[in-house]
């Protein structure tokens, strides 16, 4: 039996830079994710009859809010859902399982890197038939029915067992329940040299990864453990829990710093990595060496033909605005091209699909390719020990070479956490009114709002972050963040360029330390924010 509710609408169910994301009391509220998911299905076209996949990071609430979507998707007239067992799929699967399965799109219940449980985040994002997230014109187009909702259509309870692995039936809709790590593992396999990486274990090398109390615990199993046989006991924190085992599942040296600790200092394993609650992003480091995000697209580009799923070459590099040049700098030396986005997934999309870049990476340790249209953890884990196969030299070897080639972009992000809203908007718009000043001023050479055109559908995208930039090309950009859930994150990315191989080993910090001095000084951080220093630095 269908169920129409009436429903009023709630104001604050615009979209950030990945879907909407909020506190799980605010997602707790009566209609609250029905209105979201509603608003989403009014917003598509043509769905009827068609397949969509659902899966979440198996966060707090997400066995709650799958049981709706998929009521609500049999209500709405999808003729299937697809949907990992027990509400799991990392971000990455499920951009796959779109793709694979031509599903006309996916809901992904997730906050990502935010931290969960009931006093944690919550959130949904909906995915286009390409298997990405949703574009701008879409999330405008969801918001602007949130705003006018009056009733949303749901099936009668009860919902589905999502425990067991196959396919029933939902009024008209046929429920399948996948295994959330067979296609993933699968596609992983055609990208890389699963038999170079068994030979290079066989020479003793070892590795831990930390999948942080989230979604990847199954997946790195899989696929490190039982497909490339590293020894059990390689993947840290390998169960996912409702609440991230208390981990704040973001893969920084931060929150990650158990396996920085065991890697870093020499002694342990060879190699190290991680990834976030819904299993996007990674952490590498090695042996006496951190490989920044923006490093780790450049290494990874530059020795991508070593790897079979792109033995034939890139056709262009891609980074959002933030992200060092490094990679810049190899898309030239390759001759292809160099794109630069907006922060957030979403925006390359349109550069992948039309076969203007192969590689995409994010500053937020965020890197993926054309085989799915997410950035993917995982995926780049297993990059980066085809890599190290092949390559036979340790991670910081590797590094240091790359950047004795290509030059280093010493690069380094502030954070200033859960600052008073209006403060930080207070502190953008002051910086924002005194660009045309900037310039000529402590070797500035041009101050702007960055703004995109997108090359492929024309769409503009203003206001994506302010940008100073200097005669020598380094940089410093603010950005107030778009995933949070309480108060405002201000951002500040800065980055210089040392062509000097003899330099390179200096500390990040140090070697920004001029650049973080002006970064504060010119923004008036402290007067603004009342923060004499960031509270995480990455
Ligand atoms: C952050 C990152 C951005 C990333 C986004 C989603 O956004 O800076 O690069 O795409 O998170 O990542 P913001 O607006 O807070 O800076 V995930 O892994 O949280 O979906
Ligand atoms: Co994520």
């Amino acid at each position: 039996m269908i169920l129409t509710i009436a429903t009023t609408p709630f104001e604050d169910q615009k979209p950030g830079t990945s879907g909407l994301r909020k506190k799980v009391s605010v997602f707790r509220q009566p209609h609250y994710a029905e209105n979201f998911i509603q608003s989403v299905f009014d917003s598509l076209e043509g769905f009827q009859g068609r397949t969509l996949v659902i899966g979440g990071d198996g966060r707090y609430h997400n066995s709650e809010v799958i049981q709706t979507a998929i009521r609500m998707a049999a209500a709405n007239g999808f003729g299937r859902v697809m949907v990992g067992q027990n509400g799991l799929l990392s971000t990455p699967a499920a951009s796959n399982l779109i793709r694979r399965h031509k599903a006309s799109g996916g809901i992904i219940l997730s906050a990502s890197h935010n931290p969960g449980g009931p006093d944690g985040d919550f959130g949904i994002k909906y995915n286009i038939s390409n298997g990405g997230p949703a574009p701008e014109k879409l999330t405008d187009a969801i918001y602007a029915r949130t705003r006018t909702i009056s009733s949303y259509r749901i099936a009668a309870p009860p919902g589905v067992d999502l425990a067991r692995t196959g396919e029933t039936r939902l009024g008209g809709m046929a429920v399948q329940v996948v295994d959330p790590v067979t296609d993933y593992a699968e596609l992983m396999r055609t990208l890389f040299d699963f038999e170079a990486i068994r030979a290079l274990i066989r020479t003793g090398f070892t590795m831990r990864f930390d999948a942080m109390g989230a979604v990847t615990g199954p997946y790195a199993h899989r696929i490190l453990e039982d497909m490339l046989g590293f020894p059990g006991g390689t993947v840290m924190n390998g169960t996912p829990l409702p609440d991230f085992g208390g981990r704040h599942p973001d893969p920084n040296l931060v929150h990650a710093g158990e396996l920085a600790r065991l890697v870093l200092p020499g002694g342990g394993p060879d190699f190290g990595a991680a990834s976030d609650g819904d299993g996007d992003r990674n952490l590498i480091v090695g042996r006496g060496m951190y490989v920044t995000p923006s490093d780790s697209l450049a290494i990874l580009a530059a020795n991508a033909t070593l790897t079979p799923g792109y033995a034939g070459g890139l056709a262009g590099i891609a980074r959002s605005m933030p992200t060092s040049r490094a990679a810049d700098r190899v898309a030239e030396k390759l001759g292809i091209g160099a794109w630069e986005t907006p922060t957030g997934w979403k925006f390359f999309g349109n550069l992948l699909d039309a076969g203007k870049a192969t590689l995409c990476g994010e500053e937020s340790f965020g890197t993926g390719s054309t085989h799915v249209r997410e950035k993917d953890g995982l995926w780049a884990v297993l990059m980066w020990l085809n890599i190290l196969a092949r390559r036979r030299l340790s991670v910081a070897d590797i590094v240091t070479r790359h950047w004795a080639e290509y030059g280093r972009n010493f690069y380094s992000r502030h954070d200033y956490e859960d600052v008073d809203a209006e403060a930080a908007n207070g502190l953008m718009n002051a910086l924002r009114a005194r660009l045309p000043s900037l310039a000529g001023r402590n070797g500035i050479a041009t101050a702007d709002d960055f703004a995109y055109d997108d090359p492929v559908d024309g769409s503009r995208t203003t206001k994506q972050g302010i940008r100073l930039i200097f005669a020598d090309g380094a940089r410093i950009i603010y950005r107030l963040s778009g995933t949070g859930t309480a108060g405002a994150t201000l951002r500040v990315y800065i980055e210089r360029y040392e062509p000097d191989a003899g330099l390179h080993g200096m500390e990040t910090q140090a070697a920004l330390s001029g650049l973080i001095a002006l970064s504060r000084s010119i923004a008036g951080i402290g007067t603004h924010t009342g923060r004499a220093a960031p509270t995480v630095i990455t």
